[in-house]
């Protein structure tokens, strides 16, 4: 229905300016905050930017959860570093996402009711120590998959913000590898909670690349418009061919035995996620949907005061340099 409203407001818009738009877009140029652009591009910039600016923050909530519990002094230091950065990732999305004449206050309560996405990844629990390099490894490698390309995207304060979070996801995704490399090489019982968390992460972070092409609603819209580099399939497919080496260097099993490579192909041929369950997921029915958003919900409601002291102070300040004009 998105895909429609969009497309019916964009037929509306006037044809030469569109033209005029979309070659701009062919030649490569980035599109700037005050320029022309089609309702349709601002609105699908701002669903998607939002969505990803969201996942940064309660994608802070199940690496958080264990900061207080790191193994080592060394671990929590880093993980610490790890979780402020995602922090600082939703701030520079949060921005660029202004820039389209949306508040940030405006997405953050269609996040809270329930209006607007975060990435499914986030709806499935951190069960232990091994879980988190998991995270890094698998949940950061994919992220970085999906956001390396968007270093390119047509919008120009969206394509600044990635090289930014560009260069801190490859740390994190490091910082995960070299954690579970630990667990791998430790005890037998280390390497099988190792084992484990790939078993049970390895399909949900397929999943972040959203639906298989033939059910993805926004791809060819978006990939006209440079919002999107690349489709989900192809993006779902480099992530594998890039981290099944890496798990077989670390002596841990990909959790699916029709996984194998194919010569004609230069792939690996490998199984597709249970998409009925990432329906499921992304409607609210995940392990942790609900634990998330009341998260969420709660240090919005508790920060409320802060908000309110700021903007009265700022009132305050703005008639005070009025009556002093
Ligand atoms: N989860 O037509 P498409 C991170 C929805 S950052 C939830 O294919 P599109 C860093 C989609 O919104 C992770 N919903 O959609 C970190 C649409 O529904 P709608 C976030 C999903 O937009 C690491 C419907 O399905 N990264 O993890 C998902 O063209 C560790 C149809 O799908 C980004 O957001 C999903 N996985 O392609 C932080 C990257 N997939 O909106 C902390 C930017 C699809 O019509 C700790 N975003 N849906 O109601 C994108 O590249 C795209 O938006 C896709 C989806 C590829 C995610």
């Amino acid at each position: 229905m998105y895909a429609q409203m969009i497309k019916s407001e964009a037929t509306q818009d006037d044809p030469e300016k569109l033209a005029a738009f979309q070659a701009r877009i062919d030649a490569g140029e980035k599109i700037e905050p005050k320029d022309w652009m089609p309702e349709g591009y601002r609105k699908t910039l701002i669903r998607q930017i939002g969505q990803h600016a969201h996942s940064e923050i309660v994608g802070q909530l199940p690496e958080g959860n264990w900061i207080t519990r790191a193994p080592t002094l060394e671990r929590k230091a880093i993980l610490l570093a790890k979780v402020q950065d995602e922090a600082g990732h939703g701030l520079y999305l949060y921005c660029a996402a202004e820039t389209l004449g949306v508040s940030r206050d405006e997405i953050t309560e269609m996040l809270l009711d329930g209006r607007m996405k975060y990435s499914s990844i986030f709806n499935y629990p951190t069960l232990n120590w091994a879980d988190i390099g998991a995270v890094g490894w698998l949940v950061d490698g994919a992220a970085i998959m999906n956001q390396v390309p968007l270093q390119r995207t047509s919008f120009g304060p969206y394509s600044r913000a990635m090289i930014r979070i560009c260069k801190e996801e490859s740390f994190h995704q490091r910082q995960g590898y070299d954690a579970i490399r630990q667990m791998a090489e430790g005890t037998p019982e280390q390497k099988k909670m190792a084992q484990d968390a790939l078993n049970r992460l390895w399909y949900p972070s397929l999943m972040m690349f959203g639906p298989s092409d033939k059910d993805s609603v926004h791809s060819a819209q978006s990939m006209a418009w440079k919002i999107k580099m690349n489709t989900n399939d192809e993006l779902r497919q480099k992530f594998v061919d890039q981290t099944v080496p890496q798990a077989e260097y670390l002596g841990l099993t990909i959790p699916d035995p029709d996984l194998k490579w194919n010569d004609e192909r230069g792939h690996y041929d490998y199984t597709d996620p249970d998409w009925s369950e990432f329906f499921d997921v992304i409607k609210g029915n995940g392990p942790c949907n609900v634990d998330r958003l009341a998260a969420r919900n709660k240090a919005w409601d508790d920060g409320a005061w802060v908000r309110d002291g700021l903007l009265a102070h700022a009132k305050k300040k703005a008639a005070r340099q009025h009556a002093a004009e």
